[in-house]
């Protein structure tokens, strides 16, 4: 299928973001970075109609790389790359823990790329590096999981945090009746990502009183890794026999959940909601062990974040809020607070729906 026809969310979320138009904002790297490969690092103002440089260099350097959700992450972007006239390049450890990108960023600076795209697995642990790669006139944009806002000049956010914490608990909720145990197993510690939802997640089950009669009991981490996701489940259901419902808002989590309960005693006892990828799930939703869970189409991050960078690199924008650039054929997108893009808000997926997506 082409990318256009996976697209799963139009981009309805995007006029929430045209916010007003501010003077200053967001976060711009006015280094005096004389570019001594490509020429193309701009400062200063934005000019919206420069075009994009040929053969910027952009590199990605996802939490990891053995993850099958990254995977489609950077090939959008290995596609943004190849329609721009770019040079792709991909990096990344082979496991999400806090410090394990900070070595590929230390080298790709000295690579001399135009743009690094990271999903950070740790807000500040990549801080420092980010910002020797910024001070040498990198553009860096973290997308999926974000650094802190002081070391990178955008972020591209998958859906607003809000909107991805409020519909995990709903989802949970919904099918659990809206009573008893829940439980969360998460990817790793640090994770920004994980971390900003479970937060929503926590402050929903305190504020809304639909929610009132859900307690969440515990919180695990199975690290992205597909083993450990797996035995944590096993874990808590053992420790937790009365739990209703598990909440996993990573892909590799819900997956390694799913293979678990699919084939255990707990089939039809244990609700399993949370972030998934429809290719694997799909097998889960039609043995009816998992009935509704929620993601995005992560290509068009990637796709987003490469023509972000780029933007950022020809000096179209600078990362200021209010600024615009066109990013293919995603189409216009203006920069929110923070130097926040939001691609759109979640898909729910079950088995009325799962067909229809390819990813
Ligand atoms: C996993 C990763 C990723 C997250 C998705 C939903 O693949 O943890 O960062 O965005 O799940």
């Amino acid at each position: 299928m082409t990318r256009i026809a996976r697209r799963v969310a139009p981009l309805a979320g995007i006029a929430a973001l045209s916010l007003v138009l501010a003077a200053c904002g967001g976060t711009t790297q006015d280094s005096a970075a004389d570019s001594s490969d490509s020429g193309s690092r701009v400062t200063g103002t934005a000019n919206p109609d420069a075009p994009i440089t040929d053969g910027l260099k952009v590199a990605f350097l996802p939490k990891q790389l053995n993850n099958p959700y990254s995977d489609i992450e950077v090939a959008g972007g290995e596609t943004a790359v190849g329609e721009f006239g770019g040079e792709y390049k991909l990096v990344g450890p082979n496991d999400a823990s806090a410090s394990s990108q900070v070595s590929y960023i230390n080298t790709l600076i000295q690579q001399n790329q135009d743009v690094i795209g990271i999903a950070a697995n740790d807000p500040n642990a990549v801080c420092p590096s980010l910002n020797q790669a910024r001070d040498a006139g990198i553009k860096v944009v973290t997308f999926d999981s974000d650094a802190s806002k002081d070391c990178r000049d955008l972020f591209i956010n998958q859906a607003t945090t809000q909107g991805v914490g409020e519909s995990l608990a709903k989802m949970t909720s919904d099918q659990i009746g809206g009573s008893g145990k829940i439980a969360i197993l998460s990817a790793t510690p640090n994770a920004t990502n994980q971390n900003a939802w479970i937060e929503v997640l926590k402050s929903q089950l305190v504020s809304n009183p639909e929610y009132a009669n859900i307690e969440l009991v515990a919180t695990v981490y199975g690290n992205d890794d597909d083993q450990k996701s797996f035995q944590e489940t096993q874990g808590l259901l053992q420790t937790y026999p009365d739990l209703k419902a598990i909440v996993s808002p990573t892909t590799v989590g819900i997956s390694a959940a799913a293979r678990y309960i699919s084939s255990s005693n707990y089939k039809d006892k244990i609700v399993l909601t949370g972030l998934g990828t429809p290719n694997q799930m799909r097998e889960y939703v039609k043995d009816g062990t998992v009935k509704e869970f929620a993601l995005w189409d992560p290509t068009d991050i990637g796709y987003l974040a490469a023509y972000a960078g780029a933007a950022l690199a020809s000096g179209q924008i600078t990362g200021a809020e209010g600024e615009k650039f066109t990013a293919g054929e995603l189409g216009e997108y203006t920069i929110g607070v923070d130097g926040e893009l939001v691609l759109g808000p979640p898909t729910v997926f079950d088995a009325a729906n799962i067909d229809q997506y390819d990813f």
